[in-house]
C-alpha cells in the first residue's frame, strides 16, 4: 500500500507524537484527521485489546459544540431520538438525518450543561449542516469545533489503569455517563464509552497542550498492566456490531435500515428534521436492514461493497468483513433485503477473490 502524503489538510492530533513513538504501522483519514488503524498487526492488536488495556488516539472523533439559549432546541432538531429526558452528565448515541430521513452521521451527544452540548461525530462534515440549520432558523446559538480531542482507554484493565490516575471515583461513572476529573490542575470530561465492546472510558481532552502529558502519564501508570497504544480494531468492532458511518451506512440509508430504529422516537421527537419521512418508514418498516453475516473461505480486505447474491440475484451487500480468531469465521456486516434477512439464510458473497458462501446470523458475535 502507498503512504498518506503528510499535509495540512490531513490534520495531526495532540497525541500523534506518542502514536508514532509507539510504532503505528497504518493510518486512515477520518474527519480530515489521522486515525491509526494498526500497531503490531490487526490480530495481535485484537488479542491485546481483549486481554489487557489500550490507549487510543481517537481525536478524529471531532466535537461540534452547541452553546447558547437555543442549544437544546437545535440538538433536538438534529436527531429523531427524544432528548427530553437527557440530563447533564449523560451521553446518548443518536442517529442524525436529513429531511428525507437519510443518515448524515451517528454521533455520541454529550450534554455538558442545559445550554451546552458536544456532538462527537463520525466521519462526515456535520459542522456545515449544523451551522446551516442554526443560521437558517435564526437560532441564538454558537456552533463551532472546539479544541477537544477524545482519548479512549479500552480493554478489561481500563478501570485498573484509570483509577491510578483519577482515583476510585472514576469507577462510579456509569455507561454512557460522564464526570469531571482533575489532571495537572485541569478539569477533564471522562465518559464510560468507546468504540469497542471490551469496556472502558473516553477522555475528552480540552486543549492540545495536555495531550502528550496525559498520554505519557497513562503509559507510566500502566506499565505492569501491559498498557499499549491501540486503535479501533476492525475485527472486534464487527464482532460487536459497531457500525461505521461511510462504510456500513450512508446518506442513502434510514436509521431503521441501520438497526437504529430503537434510537428513533418519531412520535415524540417534536421539531426534528426528517420526522415526516421517518414516520412513514417507522410505520411501514424497512425493506432492507443491517445483519451480521458469517462468510466462509478466504477473504481479501473489504475496501468496497461486495454484492450479496441469492441464486445469482443481488439481495444486498457486505460493507465490512474480517477474519475473527475467536469465532473461527469471517465476521461481516451487510445490508440485506427483507426477502433474505432471516437468520440461517444461505447466500453467496461476490468478493474480488471470487464467490464465497455466507450465512445470515441472528445477532452479532459480542
Ligand atoms: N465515541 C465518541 N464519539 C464517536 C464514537 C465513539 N464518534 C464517532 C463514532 N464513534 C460514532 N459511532 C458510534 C457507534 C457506536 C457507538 C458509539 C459511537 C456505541 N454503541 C454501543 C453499542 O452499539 O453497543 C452503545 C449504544 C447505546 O446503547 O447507546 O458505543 O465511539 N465519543
Amino acid at each position: 500500500m502507498a503512504t498518506i502524503a503528510p499535509s495540512r489538510r490531513v490534520r495531526r492530533t495532540p497525541f500523534s507524537d506518542g502514536v508514532e513513538a509507539a510504532g503505528v504501522k497504518g493510518y486512515t483519514v477520518y474527519n480530515h484527521m489521522l486515525l491509526p488503524t494498526v500497531f503490531e498487526s490487526i490480530t495481535a492488536d485484537y488479542r491485546h485489546l481483549k486481554d489487557h488495556v489500550q490507549v487510543w488516539d481517537v481525536a478524529c472523533e471531532r466535537q461540534v459544540e452547541l452553546r447558547g439559549p437555543d442549544a437544546a432546541r437545535l440538538i433536538q432538531m438534529l436527531t429523531p431520538r427524544d432528548l427530553r429526558k437527557m440530563r447533564v452528565g449523560q451521553c446518548y448515541y443518536v442517529p442524525m438525518v436529513d429531511e428525507t430521513g437519510g443518515m448524515l452521521n451517528d454521533p455520541v451527544v454529550v450534554k455538558l450543561a442545559e445550554d451546552r452540548y458536544w456532538i462527537s461525530i463520525a466521519d462526515s462534515d456535520l459542522l456545515f449542516w449544523v451551522k446551516a440549520i442554526a443560521l437558517g432558523f435564526r437560532l441564538d446559538v454558537l456552533v463551532d469545533e472546539p479544541d477537544v480531542s477524545p482519548l479512549a482507554i479500552q480493554g478489561p484493565k481500563a478501570d485498573a489503569l484509570m483509577v491510578r490516575l483519577f482515583g476510585d471515583a472514576v469507577r462510579d461513572v456509569k455507561f454512557f455517563h460522564f464526570g469531571w476529573f482533575d489532571f495537572q490542575g485541569r478539569s477533564l470530561t471522562i465518559a464510560r464509552s468507546g468504540y469497542s465492546k471490551q469496556g472502558g472510558y473516553e477522555i475528552y481532552v480540552e486543549g492540545g497542550d495536555i495531550g502528550m502529558p496525559l498520554w505519557n502519564a497513562l503509559f507510566a501508570a500502566g506499565e505492569d498492566l501491559q498498557v499499549r497504544a491501540g486503535c479501533p480494531n476492525m475485527i472486534e468492532r464487527i464482532e460487536g456490531g459497531l457500525l461505521s458511518y461511510g462504510n456500513d451506512m450512508t446518506r442513502n440509508n434510514t436509521p431503521h435500515e441501520c438497526g437504529l430504529g430503537k434510537f428513533c422516537n418519531t412520535n415524540t421527537a417534536i421539531g426534528c428534521i426528517g420526522r415526516d419521512a421517518l414516520l412513514r418508514v417507522a410505520k411501514e418498516g424497512p425493506v432492507q436492514q443491517i445483519r451480521a453475516i458469517a462468510i466462509e473461505g478466504d477473504i481479501p480486505a473489504c475496501d468496497r461493497a461486495w454484492p450479496l447474491l441469492a441464486g445469482g440475484k443481488k439481495v444486498g451487500q457486505i460493507t465490512s468483513a474480517a477474519a475473527s480468531p475467536d469465532f473461527g469465521a469471517n465476521v461481516a456486516i451487510g445490508m440485506v433485503r427483507m426477502t433474505h434477512w432471516d437468520a440461517g439464510t444461505r447466500l453467496e458473497v461476490e468478493t474480488p477473490a471470487g464467490l464465497r458462501p455466507a450465512t445470515v446470523q441472528d445477532k452479532f458475535w459480542i
